[in-house]
């Protein structure tokens, strides 16, 4: 090794990690290129220090309940001045705030910025998320139907305000699915948004350390490395100039939400014209936890200051906690979804993000040993360091959450079919049954083959599946509003489909 090898080498002996470069001799001219490559992102004074961090991070969190117990202490709930409610509001207010939200999108002030960079794990998919069909009658994958929620709130807003407006749509991905989600929107004509206004980014990868703080190789060539948490957010919009961005756009609002929930509303203009009727310059949207240990974080109060407790830092003690009513104490379930000023991301971006907390996951980190033998491990053995993305709720000068129904607004794909919660299963029943409430509530008449009515259910909630199949395209409606003209007083029969040409047949027929 000699010229620019060496210069890596000394680096990397100065941070510590001159075992990374243990195979070398026996690489291939491409394996060599690509690690070098790696390790040139990599400064060697930051990895040395990556590397410390994650270690001591690593022993002071197996060091003990200490720190989990303390922040216990300091814990309480969000106060009800910073909430807002969609169902503890008025209907004259609520029409008030999406009014204003629509206002905003109708100016092209809104956009939407969707967190895309993670790996799946828990589904287990060789693929991004939001390519997961989850088995709907359409089979429109997740980024489908985000897409053609997109395109219909443009046009609410344009039937309301009378101007044509648009959302740019950013997407944050990471190493592992900037290339398949890139190819998998061209392959569908980035389903029929201006290619212009989907905004593809990347976040940045950090290495994998072992417990004594060292970088760990998955390949002879090849660092364990990780995307750097949803919390990467802040400094993928400085890597990729994405505030500049936004700033010719124009745009002040930005919705921030991740990729799984099936019901996510794309730029809800509620949510929106809430948080902008309030002055706020961050938000977050919550759901009352649906039991003490729900894989959601709680917004809360940690020494006065409004942030979130990550359901992985979060003691079963405090998470159980419940009041005289017998809810949960601390029952502000974070679903994921923000609500930012662009002033405020400048901020973040500016000042702030140096000083966010880096996260310690445990994980068990394939590896080659020193004989060069792979190994998969059976108990964790490496380190991922991660930053939240709501860690900057803390630094908000003006906070607010915002309380939506779960059964509306809440169902996330984490887990594969064979887990009983958060799977495509579960995805599935839950977008089929609001749209048989909102079908029902539209005056549609649901009969069997033999034209017999069938059984009304309206109290249908979360997972429980419905006594028909009825999908309503997101292009045809995007919360629910403008089925009566279709829906009113006609017999249909499962599986129902509402789309476009449905929508147009029947419009014909009238
Ligand atoms: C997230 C929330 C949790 C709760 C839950 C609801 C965080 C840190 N935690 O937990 O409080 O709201 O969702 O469903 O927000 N992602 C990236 N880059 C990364 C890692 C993740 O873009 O490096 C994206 C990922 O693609 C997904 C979103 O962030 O869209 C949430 O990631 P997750 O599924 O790992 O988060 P989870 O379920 O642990």
């Amino acid at each position: 090794m000699g010229g620019p090898e060496e210069a890596i080498r000394t680096r990397l002996e100065r941070a510590g990690q001159a075992h990374l470069l243990r195979f070398w001799a026996e690489l291939e001219p491409t394996q060599r290129a690509s690690l070098r490559d790696t390790l040139a992102q990599l400064d060697a004074e930051e990895l040395s220090e990556h590397c410390k961090r994650a270690a001591e991070a690593c022993a002071r969190e197996q060091g003990g309940r200490g720190q989990a117990g303390r922040l216990q202490g300091n814990l309480e709930p969000i106060p009800a001045e910073v909430l807002g409610s969609v169902c503890r509001s008025d209907g004259a207010t609520r029409a008030r705030w999406e009014e204003e939200g629509l206002r905003q999108i109708s100016q092209d002030k809104v956009a939407v910025l969707l967190l895309a960079g993670g790996q799946g794990t828990r589904l287990g998919v060789p693929y991004p998320k939001g390519m997961y069909d989850v088995g709907l009658p359409s089979h429109k994958t997740l980024y489908q139907i985000q897409a053609e929620r997109i395109r219909r709130v443009e046009q609410l807003a344009t039937e309301r305000f009378g101007t044509q407006c648009v959302i740019p749509w950013y997407i944050m991905t990471s190493e592992f699915t900037l290339g398949p989600t890139e190819k998998f929107f061209q392959e569908h004509n980035y389903f029929h948004l201006k290619k212009s206004n989907v905004i593809m980014f990347e976040q940045r990868m950090l290495p994998a350390v072992t417990f004594d703080g060292k970088a760990i190789l998955e390949e002879k060539g090849k660092l364990a490395m990780a995307p750097d948490g949803n919390g990467g957010l802040y400094r993928a919009l400085v890597d990729n100039k994405i505030l500049e961005d936004m700033d010719r756009r124009g745009i002040q609002f930005i919705h921030v939400y991740c990729v799984d929930n099936i019901l996510v509303k794309m730029a809800d203009p509620i949510f929106i014209g809430f948080c902008v009727s309030k002055g706020a310059d961050c938000g977050a949207k919550v759901v009352e936890k649906a039991y003490p240990t729900e894989p959601v974080g709680v917004v809360c109060r940690v020494d006065g200051v409004c942030q979130v407790v990550e359901y992985s830092e979060i003691t079963l003690e405090t998470a159980q906690m419940r009041n005289p009513d017998g809810r949960l104490t601390f029952s502000a379930g974070n679903i994921c979804n923000h609500f930012f000023t662009r002033g405020f991301l400048q901020e973040i971006a500016e000042k702030f993000e140096p000083q966010l907390k880096q996260h310690v996951a445990i994980k068990k980190v394939s590896f080659v040993d020193e004989e060069g033998n792979l190994v998969k491990p059976l108990k964790p053995n490496g380190i991922k360091l991660e930053k939240f993305v709501f860690d900057v709720f803390q630094f908000s000068k003006n906070f607010v959450a915002f309380e939506v129904l779960r059964e509306d607004e809440f169902s996330p794909l984490k887990n594969a079919d064979t887990a009983d919660k958060d799977t495509p299963t579960t995805a599935r029943q839950a977008l089929l049954s609001q749209h048989y409430r909102w079908a029902l509530r539209a005056g549609a008449i649901f009969v069997d083959a033999n034209g017999q009515r069938i059984p009304e259910k309206h109290s249908l909630s979360g997972n429980e599946g419905s006594p028909v199949v009825c999908e309503i395209s997101p292009l045809v409606s995007y919360f629910g509003e403008g089925l009566e003209m279709y829906l009113k007083a006609k017999n249909l029969q499962s599986p129902f489909v509402l789309d476009e040409a449905v929508m147009k047949s029947m419009a014909q027929h009238e």
